[in-house]
């Protein structure tokens, strides 16, 4: 049974760059909070990270769910924020193709993911070499999803972990379960109020993230942007977040 592991014994084992950042980040900040923004604006979009950003290492995009996209009103000031507040942006693409679509997702089309995120999500379904196009920026693999039924059951999670630990992109996992030391892990899901959503979603609090899972960063969405306040409610779950932390070292 591995131990897990701080945040400091973690930046000796996890080389990517976008985790020695992550990593940094929150040892900086005192965080393990990813606040996912899941609006439809690009004000609501910029509110948010405005209010958030001092508390989080890492904002969370569907930048596709916007209804007013444009680089220049969108991208350019996310880009100011996180330079401000010292957080990376987080595009949730869960990318699920063949290598070659992937790259043209990646880089054209509306989004040019390739040109702003520090991080995305892949589904790792198409195989090892899907994830090669994925250079200058780091990958977090989909090994566990945290809805009712998903398909990734502990074989799929066991195949999709060897993609995640091996290929030289990836750098992390997002799961509901343990995953080796050498990848960092994100765990959404997480809500101090609810159980679900109605939709399938399944929530955990950030204490069972910490202590079952050994995770290491939490995602947030509604569970912030829906609250009264969403300045104070990420204090509130950075703060958790890292008792939780602390808790299970
Ligand atoms: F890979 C996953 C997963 O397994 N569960 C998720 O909920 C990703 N997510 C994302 O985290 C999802 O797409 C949302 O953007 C976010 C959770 O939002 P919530 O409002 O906290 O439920």
């Amino acid at each position: 049974e591995e131990k897990r592991l701080s945040y400091e014994a973690k930046l000796d084992i996890c080389d990517h760059s976008v985790a020695q950042k992550l990593l940094q980040i929150a040892i900086e900040k005192k965080s393990n909070l990813i606040v996912s923004a899941d609006v439809t604006s690009t004000q609501e979009l910029l509110e948010l990270a405005e209010k958030v950003g001092p508390h989080i290492v890492a904002l969370k995009t569907h930048i596709d769910i916007l209804m007013d996209f444009d680089s220049d009103e969108t991208i350019l000031p996310l880009k100011d924020l996180a330079t401000k507040y010292n957080f990376l942006l987080m595009e949730d693409r869960k990318f699920a193709d063949i290598g070659n679509t992937q790259e043209l997702q990646f880089s054209y089309g509306t989004y040019k993911i390739s040109q702003w995120a520090d991080l995305v999500t892949a589904q790792v379904i198409a195989g090892y070499e899907s994830l090669d196009c994925f250079r200058n920026v780091g990958v977090v693999a989909i090994i566990g999803m945290s809805s009712n039924g998903t398909l990734t059951d502990a074989n799929y999670r066991e195949e999709a972990t060897k993609i995640a630990l091996s290929h030289p992109n990836v750098f992390g996992g997002v799961s509901q379960n343990k995953i080796p030391n050498e990848l960092l892990l994100f765990t959404p899901g997480i809500n101090l109020a609810d159980a679900g959503d109605g939709k399938g979603q399944q929530y955990n609090t950030p204490e069972h993230a910490f202590t079952q899972l050994e995770t290491d960063f939490i995602i947030v969405g509604r569970g912030i942007y829906r609250s009264d306040d969403a300045e104070k409610s990420a204090l509130s779950y950075k703060i958790a977040g890292w008792n939780a932390y602390e808790g299970s070292l």
